[in-house]
Order: C-alpha cells, then sequence, then structure tokens
C-alpha cells in the first residue's frame, strides 16, 4: 500500500488531520488498534475553545456543534462559603464550548474523509530518516502489511509505538492525586462549570448536555472506584459543591459511567524527527484541569496539516521545518497553564500551600488583570499563536 501521509491512531488527531489533509487534496491512511465501535464510545474531554471551535466550523464539521453544543460564557470559580463567575466574554471577546470529545470523534466519523483501517495490531515504524519511510501492521484479517508514504503521523496517544521511534527529550511531571469521574443522567445543577477548592479535595462540575452532567473529585492516587458507591460520591460532591451554600442545591441521579484518571504531565521534544512528526497526546499530555488535551490536538494537526499541504502539494518545507517549534509554543503555553490550575486548586499535605491557593484564588477573582490571565488561557489563544 502507498499514500502520501501514514497516520497512526484515528483518535481526534489522528482523524482531524485526515480530513484536513483531505481537503487540501493530501491523500492519507489512517492505522488504529481499536474498533470504531470502542474508538467513537471513550468518554473524554467536554470543553472546546472558541479556537477549536472556528477550526472545526472551517473545516465543515461545525453544524451539529452548533447545533446542539453550548456555548458557555465563563466558569465559576468557588471554596467554602465564596462562588464567583469569570466572564471569559467580556474579558477577552471569547467564549468555551461544551460539546463532547465523542461528538467530535462522531461528527469526524460521519464526515467520511479518512481511510481508516481499524483492529490493526503489530504496528512498527520503519525509516523515518530516509525518504520513504513506512508503517507495518497486522491488517484485522491476520494480513501482514507494508504502507509506505512520504511521512508519518504520529497520532497513536501516549501509549502508541510513534513515540518511541523518536530520540526525543521528555520533560515530566506526575501529580499526587487522581480524578474520580463520573458521568450522571440528570440534569446539570448549574448553567455553567464549576471548579471548586475545598479542604477536602477539588471537585468539578461539568456536564455534556441538558440531561447529562460529568462531575469529577480528587482522591488520592491508587484509588479502587469500587470503593466509592454512588452514594458516597454524591454526598462527598455535595460538600464540596456546597451544596446549601446560598440556596445551591446538587440534584443526584443515576451514575452510568465511573472511573479514576491519573493526573500527569509530559512533553515531549521535539515532536519532529525526519519524515515522523507527532501530534496531540503522542507528544504532551496536560492533567484535565484546564480542558486542554483535546484542544492543543486539534491545534497541532491545524498546524501540521498547513504544513504537509504546502510540502507535499506545493513542494514548500518551509512550515513542515517550522512545526516543531510552532507547536511547542502553544504545547508550553497549556502545559504551565494546566499546571497552575492544577496546583491552584488541588488540596496537598502541606497548609501553607493551602494558604498560597486562597490567596491567589482571591485575586484570580477580585482583579481584572488575573481574571484576564486566566480567562485568555482559558478560552484559548488564536491557533498560531
Ligand atoms: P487519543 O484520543 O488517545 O487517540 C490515540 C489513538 O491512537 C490509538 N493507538 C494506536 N493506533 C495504531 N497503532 C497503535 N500501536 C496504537 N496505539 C494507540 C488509540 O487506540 C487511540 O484511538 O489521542 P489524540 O487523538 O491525540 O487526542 C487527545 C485527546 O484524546 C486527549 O488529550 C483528551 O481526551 C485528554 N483527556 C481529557 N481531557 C479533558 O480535557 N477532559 C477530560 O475529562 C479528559 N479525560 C483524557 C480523559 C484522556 C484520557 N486518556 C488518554 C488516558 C480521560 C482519559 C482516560
Ligand atoms: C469535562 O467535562 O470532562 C471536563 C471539563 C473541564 C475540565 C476537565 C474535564 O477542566
Amino acid at each position: 500500500m502507498r499514500t502520501q501521509v501514514a497516520i497512526i491512531g484515528a483518535g481526534p488527531a489522528g482523524l482531524l488531520l485526515a480530513h484536513l489533509l483531505a481537503r487540501g487534496g493530501v491523500d492519507a491512511v489512517v492505522l488504529e488498534t481499536r474498533s470504531q465501535e470502542y474508538v467513537a464510545a471513550r468518554i473524554r474531554a467536554g470543553i472546546l475553545e472558541q479556537s477549536s471551535v472556528d477550526l472545526l466550523t472551517s473545516a465543515g464539521l461545525g453544524d451539529r456543534l452548533r447545533a446542539e453544543g453550548h456555548e458557555h460564557r465563563g466558569i465559576y470559580l468557588q471554596w467554602p462559603g465564596e462562588r464567583h463567575h469569570l466572564d471569559f466574554l467580556d474579558l477577552t471577546g471569547r467564549t468555551v464550548w461544551v460539546y463532547g470529545q465523542t461528538e467530535v470523534q462522531k461528527d469526524l466519523v460521519a464526515a467520511g474523509t479518512a481511510l481508516v483501517h481499524y483492529e490493526v495490531s503489530a504496528v512498527s515504524l520503519h525509516d523515518v530518516l530516509a525518504e520513504r519511510p513506512s508503517v507495518t501492521f497486522v491488517d484485522a484479517d491476520g494480513a501482514e502489511q507494508r504502507l509506505e508514504a512520504d511521512v508519518i503521523a504520529g497520532c497513536d496517544g501516549s501509549f502508541g509505538p510513534s513515540r518511541g521511534a523518536m530520540p526525543a527529550r521528555t520533560f515530566e511531571r506526575t501529580y499526587p492525586y487522581s480524578w474520580l469521574g463520573i458521568l450522571a443522567e440528570v440534569a446539570p445543577s448549574t448553567d455553567e462549570l464549576i471548579y471548586a477548592w475545598h479542604p477536602n479535595g477539588f471537585a468539578l462540575h461539568s456536564m455534556r448536555s441538558p440531561t447529562v452532567s460529568r462531575l469529577y473529585l480528587q482522591v488520592p492516587n491508587g484509588t479502587d472506584p469500587a470503593g466509592w458507591s454512588d452514594d458516597r460520591i454524591w454526598d462527598e460532591l455535595a460538600t464540596r459543591l456546597g451544596h446549601g451554600q446560598d440556596g445551591w442545591k446538587l440534584t443526584p441521579g443515576p451514575v452510568t459511567d465511573k472511573s479514576v484518571l491519573p493526573m500527569r504531565s509530559y512533553v515531549q521534544t521535539p515532536m519532529r524527527h525526519g519524515r515522523l512528526f507527532l501530534a496531540g497526546d503522542a507528544a504532551h499530555i496536560v492533567p484535565p484541569t484546564g480542558a486542554k488535551g483535546l484542544n492543543l490536538a486539534i491545534a497541532d494537526v491545524t498546524l501540521l496539516s498547513r504544513a504537509l499541504v504546502a510540502w507535499l502539494k506545493d513542494d514548500d518545507p518551509a512550515l513542515a521545518d517550522g512545526y516543531s517549534d510552532d507547536a511547542l509554543r502553544r504545547v508550553w503555553r497549556c502545559t504551565h497553564f494546566s499546571w497552575w490550575m492544577t496546583t491552584m486548586l488541588h488540596i496537598g499535605a502541606d497548609p501553607f500551600d493551602a494558604q498560597l491557593q486562597l490567596s491567589q484564588l482571591k485575586w484570580v477573582t477580585t482583579s481584572h488583570a488575573g481574571a484576564q490571565g486566566l480567562a485568555e488561557n482559558y478560552a484559548g489563544l488564536p491557533i498560531g499563536f
């Protein structure tokens, strides 16, 4: 088999890259170890920043997003006794949208622009420094295949083989806590997301639709979700989110999904080695507190698709040569923002830290400069920043 761009991984990075390349007149083939149904059902991110919405819209993927997604002006930040609204639209002229990663994934599949081989195995990269790199794999019928390409795009997440094919430097941070996340069949108890600091630990009230809520609790690393009954989760969420505070109520409902998510960060640099380019979680992971993971993947492949179209169609390698530096500028900005939100809101062992966090929260919610800094990062800088 031969194509121009061999894409490894059919998550949002891989499928969106294939879609953008097809629109630019460049052929791609996507290889994915999982089934289409499995990839479509994974519950992950839920917030799209303004530039992601604009990009998806300009790529012809915005119709359902704009009809069924929900635009939010901002978020609430709170600690016991106080809740403050940060209005991103007033502060920056930009907004965010609630639209699940599952929905973005469905829209990409429905667009039908990507040629995807699902349920492949033994994916291996070859000759990434040569003119003609290739990927070998075993297809869903058990046949050994070789896919030759001009370029390989590693969009295979943090556990895929692409990272290992790069002699890159990795910067890492593991956080000493995890999130217990639930999906619940109940109308959200809030109009916009609530990020709550509490002595028991951080809590987040998010949502997917007018009838589906998504909520998180900070828990110790190694927590077994089986140790958390639905009642215990709702009780703890009520405490941390301030049920009863100024008449606000948290309405519990049936829990349809429960999982524990470790919090870590890494950045692999550079994001290019010869004819191998990394994008999305294959190159970087951020803790979810800043809602950046999916948005960074979208920003990466926007830059990468432009670079590959210019190189492979118009024979201009300048954008491809600049890709790693261009992408990493935003990656480090989002890595810092995610670290900052995480360390401001999660409870650690040191009471001194807790006082610093409260001071920081008071500053961010009362100073225009503080609020604007958070808003600018959360609502997202323009792609290419
Ligand atoms: P993905 O979505 O992980 O897709 C990578 C794809 O590569 C496939 N793959 C392979 N394919 C071929 N050959 C191989 N050898 C392969 N190995 C792996 C995988 O099956 C998969 O389909 O990465 P991508 O496209 O870069 O997209 C990034 C986003 O998915 C990610 O940043 C966010 O979802 C992060 N994230 C969350 N972000 C939030 O803002 N809020 C959340 O609540 C949230 N929850 C999450 C998350 C990430 C998670 N992961 C990656 C562990 C929950 C989880 C569990
Ligand atoms: C989510 O809805 O899953 C979500 C929202 C905001 C975050 C993290 C996760 O910061």
